[in-house]
């Protein structure tokens, strides 16, 4: 059947990351890709993440046996304690289901597959996607056949959320429908509801009897506090409300590819552990139909870390590293173009938060930066803030100011 299967587009990130690699300027800058950068524009592997996996290489009794179907029991235990508290009663009560996942993509898909066959399946309602989303979700979910909506949140104007179009939507999705809602450091704007407003949208989707699946890519990365960052979804859970979390361990271990990550299913505060229990008996059943058992190195990593009191506390140091730099070096660019005098208005830079910045440039802005000036960022203007550092700052900030000016 070869001559019949269509050619398919790349992937505008992937096609965006070979164009960089193949500029050979050497005052080229990456702004794409969401993955952490040191101030060398290096990958970094966090030290804590090296001592674990230095400890791991030394037990004499590691093997590279198959895990369980759900994955390495103290590896999913410490990770429902670290999305929902260590106190949190919805564990206590045994409503939580986890099971191991290939990292944040593998635990959305799962929980993908999982609504699609046993969330009213002869009617399935439809998921409302956040406007802009991470490009990944609309696949993620049209390809289990879920009908995709949308609702807005970015506003162009003040470069901050549209709260009011945000509440409208959701307010008018039908009973039923399921809000993907992004936990913390949004992707691709940057920008997060306040603590008032998360409460106002589970007033809301608590109303109107709407399902919440919680994308958590980011824990630590928005304000460098790991139980700060679980805010929105411990508040969910503390209402009482059933719902779905796709957890990763690519940006806050930096074990992009080693693909950790859980996936939860938590009851409603009415029900019992024995519903959770249904749920992760065919949650099993899902996944051992699709990966047999998950990868096993990344999960120990995150697991020797996440279990032992003196690593955890380092890795709490290594997360401020990375979001202290990434603070910093928003403040530096928006700094230097205020400095410049750059048109517009530049708070948005170090209003926004986490990994990216959605500058508010447009496709034309984004292009000249790319012909001109050898700075690539993706052309709906997000910039990976991991790609600035002290020695390139200058450089893309006149780059900004030029094709801002042009
Ligand atoms: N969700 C969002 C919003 C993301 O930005 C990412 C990664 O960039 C992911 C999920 C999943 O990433 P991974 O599958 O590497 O954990
Ligand atoms: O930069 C982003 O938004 C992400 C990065 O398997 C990414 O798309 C790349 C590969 C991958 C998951 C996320």
């Amino acid at each position: 059947p070869a001559s019949t299967v269509p050619q398919a587009p790349e992937d505008p990130l992937f096609g965006l990351m070979a164009a960089y690699k193949r500029d050979t300027s050497e005052k080229k800058v990456d702004l794409g890709i969401g993955a952490y950068r040191d101030d060398n524009a290096k990958p970094w592997v966090l030290p804590v993440v090296k001592k674990a996996d230095d400890i791991l290489r030394n037990d004499p009794n590691l093997n590279h046996e198959y895990l369980p179907i759900a994955g390495l029991p103290e590896f999913t235990s410490a990770s429902q304690k670290l999305i929902f508290g260590s106190d949190s009663q919805a564990i206590k009560d045994g409503r939580v289901a986890s099971i191991q996942a290939i990292s944040g993509t593998g635990s959305l898909h799962l929980g993908a597959l999982f609504l699609r066959k046993f969330y009213n399946p002869a009617n399935p309602p439809s998921i409302y996607l956040s406007n802009p989303t991470w490009a990944n979700h609309h696949q993620i979910f049209t390809n289990v056949s879920l009908q995709l909506a949308h609702y807005p949140y970015f506003s162009p104007q003040t470069r901050g959320l549209d709260f009011t179009g945000m509440l409208a939507a959701i307010s008018a999705a039908p009973t039923g429908s399921i809000i993907l809602l992004h936990a913390c450091a949004h992707n691709p704007t940057g920008v997060d509801p306040t603590q008032a407003q998360w409460t106002q949208i589970a007033d809301v989707m608590e109303q109107k009897g709407l399902f919440p699946f919680f994308d958590n890519a980011y824990q630590g990365f928005a304000s460098g506090d790991l139980d700060r960052d679980a805010w929105a979804i411990r508040h969910f859970v503390a209402r009482g409300f059933e719902l779905l979390v796709a957890q990763s361990y690519a940006k806050n271990f930096g074990l992009y590819g080693e693909r950790a990550g859980c996936f939860h299913y938590v009851a409603p505060a009415t029900a019992s552990a024995a519903d959770a229990s249904r749920v992760a008996s065919q949650l099993a059943i899902l996944q051992r139909s699709e990966i047999s058992n998950p990868p096993a190195y990344g999960a120990r990593i995150a697991s020797t870390v996440l279990n032992n009191g003196a690593l955890f506390a380092e890795w709490k140091e290594n997360l401020t590293t990375m979001s202290g730099r990434l603070i910093g070096m928003r403040a530096e660019l928006r700094g230097l173009l205020e400095k410049k005098g750059t048109p517009g208005t530049w708070n948005h830079v170090t209003d926004q938060i986490g990994m990216f910045s959605f500058t508010g440039l447009s496709e034309k802005q984004v292009g000249l930066l790319r012909e001109k000036w050898h700075v690539y960022m993706t052309k709906n203007g997000r910039a990976s803030v991991a790609g600035l550092n002290s020695r390139n700052v200058e450089y893309v900030a006149e780059a900004i100011d030029d094709v801002v000016r042009s």
